[in-house]
């Protein structure tokens, strides 16, 4: 049996099964892209020959990392506004003066779509330089038809010009756009009757979300916008609990949502309604941190739940300008307490759940896509543990690299 590449004595963290996996003495066989053989050194298959054998000399190996929700096209940026709200400006004051979504929104319709790419490569590339091998990307900062297209349109440019998987999200119900102030219903026709449409005829995006929130969309807004994905066959995931509990985690379940996000203000009820549903819940410690948020999620909940626990960037210019998935996970283990086994879980195989894709990516097994992330580290907690540090070696995607 003959394989393209072969790497041998790396230390893998497969993600197989519950925990992390581990293989100490570890050879990982790729072939046409995919996995062939991961495990054991001493179990490859006697016949394998490679074309191509890599030693990593004691390296770990981990699936490439997976950032399941990020607002990575936009225009402009906010950093004017942080430093207003260090001198004291509150949100209202920020949005009155020409702040806040709204003026995310503007830059990013005054920008042309080349000019969303340009200034989206940079946040794309960091997540690589970490190990990111797929990343999703939103909309929602377009929140009318030709914006939201154009963002959709970036996305996907973005995956043709980087080594990287990128999965697109719609997301018109993000925000209510000022020439609909007043209007929610009327933005939620737009969205359900124009937008939903011409995003699903023309392919743009593999699933639909909402902001539902008293600043976003009421959970009967919401759940109109989750029938008009259901009508053009899209899964749904949504922006859940935030900021307060308006029972939006119920809603994605009942449409069996991959996944809730956020998630700081949801109750025990909220918790059993998506473990029903296998939703994943995924935890954004990045925008808890900017907002200076106290209420935690429910982590002892979603645990004994059996809830899946993704994290992601939410990468965006408001509430997480943020593009490392290792503070990510040193954010998520210091603020909310997951160990470190569910940090590594939450950017690989709970992830790939998260964005539906576990059957392809997210751990290290025969059959799923040969992208791998290889550590100059002595052990996983480092991953965890170290802030502003990247020990990455390499990174493998579809077995290149
Ligand atoms: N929740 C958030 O934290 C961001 N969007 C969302 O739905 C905020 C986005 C922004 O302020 O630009
Ligand atoms: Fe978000």
């Amino acid at each position: 049996m003959r394989c393209d590449r072969l790497w041998r004595h790396a230390r893998l963290a497969t993600f197989a099964g519950p925990g992390l996996g581990v293989v100490e003495d570890g050879a990982l066989a790729c072939l046409n892209g995919n996995i062939l053989f991961a495990g054991p050194a001493g179990d490859l298959p006697v016949d394998l020959d490679a074309a191509e054998t890599i030693d990593c000399q004691g390296r770990w190996i981990t699936p490439g990392l997976i950032d399941p929700h990020t607002h990575l096209v936009h225009g402009g940026d906010r950093a004017h506004e942080f430093e207003l709200r260090l001198a004291g400006a509150g949100y209202e004051e920020i949005a009155r003066a020409g702040g806040g979504i709204v003026s995310t929104m503007a830059a990013t319709r005054a920008a042309s779509l080349d000019s969303l790419v340009a200034s989206a490569l940079p946040r794309l590339d960091a997540l690589i330089a970490e190990g990111v091998t797929t990343t999703e990307i939103k909309s929602g900062y377009g929140l009318c038809l030709e914006h939201e297209l154009k963002s959709l349109r970036a996305a996907r440019r973005l995956g043709n010009l980087r080594e990287v998987r990128i999965v697109t999200t719609f997301l018109g119900a993000h925000a209510l756009p000022p020439e609909f102030a007043g209007e929610g219903d009327g933005y939620i026709d737009t969205v359900c009757r124009e937008m939903i449409p011409a995003v699903a005829a023309e392919g743009l995006a593999d699933a639909v979300d909402a902001f539902c929130e008293g600043i976003g969309f009421t959970p009967a807004q919401t759940r109109r916008v989750f029938e008009a994905a259901r009508a053009h066959d899209l899964p749904v995931k949504l922006h859940a609990e935030q900021l307060s509990n308006l029972h939006g985690a119920a809603l994605a379940a009942e449409f069996g949502a991959l996944s809730a996000d956020h998630l700081e203000h949801l109750d025990e009820a909220g918790v059993a309604t998506m473990a029903r549903a296998g939703t994943v819940a995924t935890l954004l410690p990045g925008a808890y941190y900017v907002v200076r948020e106290s209420q935690k999620p429910p982590i002892e909940a979603l645990r004994a739940h059996g809830v899946p626990i993704a994290l992601a960037t939410d990468c965006n210019p408001g509430t997480s300008p943020l593009t490392s998935p290792l503070l990510v996970m040193n954010m998520a283990a210091t603020l909310f307490r997951l160990t470190v086994d569910e940090c590594l879980a939450g950017v690989t195989r709970e992830a790939a759940r998260a964005l539906g894709l576990a059957h392809e990516i997210g751990t290290l097994e025969a059959g799923k896509r040969c992208d791998l992330a290889i550590w100059d580290i002595e052990r996983p907690a480092e991953l965890v543990y170290r802030l502003g540090f990247n020990p990455l070696h390499a990174r493998v995607f579809g077995g290149r690299g």
